[in-house]
């Protein structure tokens, strides 16, 4: 038995970057529901080109090993499914680390799981091509930390970890605010661009503009509410400046909210828009626009052939 193994638990594009950048330092296991070939490769954003064979087990088969860490790289909407799996097999203590958009799963996995839980968020850009190969497209930064800013030094060595393999990661101790403000860029632009089809640099022209105005100041109304410190510590300018760069830095981008549309997929709308609308109302704030999106792509999700998985 082993306790040095990093299982990475969702093998979409961030699951086999960070499997495929950790493979050559640690012992790593790539963990799914559908068997993958065992030998993956990853093209840099240089143009490189790493294969790798790696260990690779169906989650309904895991091999009598205790990981060092559990990284769970699932959509949001898969992780507490795919935590609950793996919760009847692994003993207490293991750390966890959730590496969702949203701000639905983290508070309640970190109650739930018999262990350290820290929270990550990153900009790393990936997506996959088939079954065995991931674009690495480009090079992004990680932080983590843990929701009540506890097990800072888990954090710090966990992040050398991910550095030294080639992923810029740091410790913090704010990582609620460092989600919360992902979630409001998502919740601006995912469900418009989703929705319209769209590029994100669309948004910045007649007749989206406005719409993602209304987006970010109901956003930001609510995140004031909740106690999240709006970035530069600018009120509803600082959130419109952070939105606004990110439109820019991305405009040639399809949002993943888009790609998973394209797909056929289910969106992350839960994660992103449903803890923006239990906000809203514990404060008693409106949210029509976030509402109306929020609806929108529940209807969507109930005519899909995908389970909720
Ligand atoms: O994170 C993103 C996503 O695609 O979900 C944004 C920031 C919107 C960039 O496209």
């Amino acid at each position: 038995m082993t306790r040095e193994t990093h299982w990475i638990v969702g093998p979409g594009a961030l699951g086999r970057l960070i499997a495929l950048r950790l493979a050559g330092r640690v012992p790593v296991r790539l963990v799914g529901r559908h068997r993958l070939p065992g030998r993956q490769t990853l093209v840099t954003p240089e143009g490189d080109i790493l294969v790798q064979a790696l260990a690779i087990s169906r989650i309904d088969a895991l091999p009598p090993e205790t990981p060092a860490v559990v990284h769970l790289t699932t959509k949001a909407h898969g992780a507490e499914a795919a935590h609950a799996t793996l919760a009847a097999r692994l003993p207490a203590g293991v750390p966890l680390v959730l590496w969702q958009n949203g701000f639905a799963c983290q508070p309640r996995l970190t109650a739930r799981h018999h262990g350290p839980v820290l929270c990550a968020t990153t900009t790393e850009g990936a997506h996959v091509q088939g079954d065995d190969r991931v674009t690495h497209a480009g090079h992004g930064h990680t932080y983590l930390g843990a929701l009540e800013g506890r097990h800072a030094q888990l954090a710090g060595a966990l992040a050398r970890t991910l550095a030294d393999a080639g992923l810029p990661a740091e410790a913090v101790t704010d990582i609620r605010v460092r989600l919360w403000r992902k979630l409001a860029v998502n919740a601006a632009i995912n469900p418009l661009v989703a929705r319209f089809m769209i590029r994100n640099g669309q948004l910045r022209d007649r007749p989206f503009r406005p719409m993602v105005e209304r987006l970010i100041a109901e956003v930001a109304a609510i995140l004031e509410a909740e106690g999240v410190a709006p970035p530069g510590g600018d009120g509803l300018e600082g959130w419109q400046q952070m939105v606004w760069q990110v439109v820019e830095a991305t405009a040639s981008n399809r949002a993943s909210m888009l790609q998973d549309v394209r797909a056929g997929r289910l969106t992350e709308h839960e994660a992103i828009l449903a803890p923006l609308q239990d906000a809203a109302s514990r404060h008693r704030l409106p949210a029509p626009g976030l509402d109306g999106h929020l609806q929108a792509l529940r209807r969507r999700a109930a005519g899909l052939a995908e389970p909720p998985a």
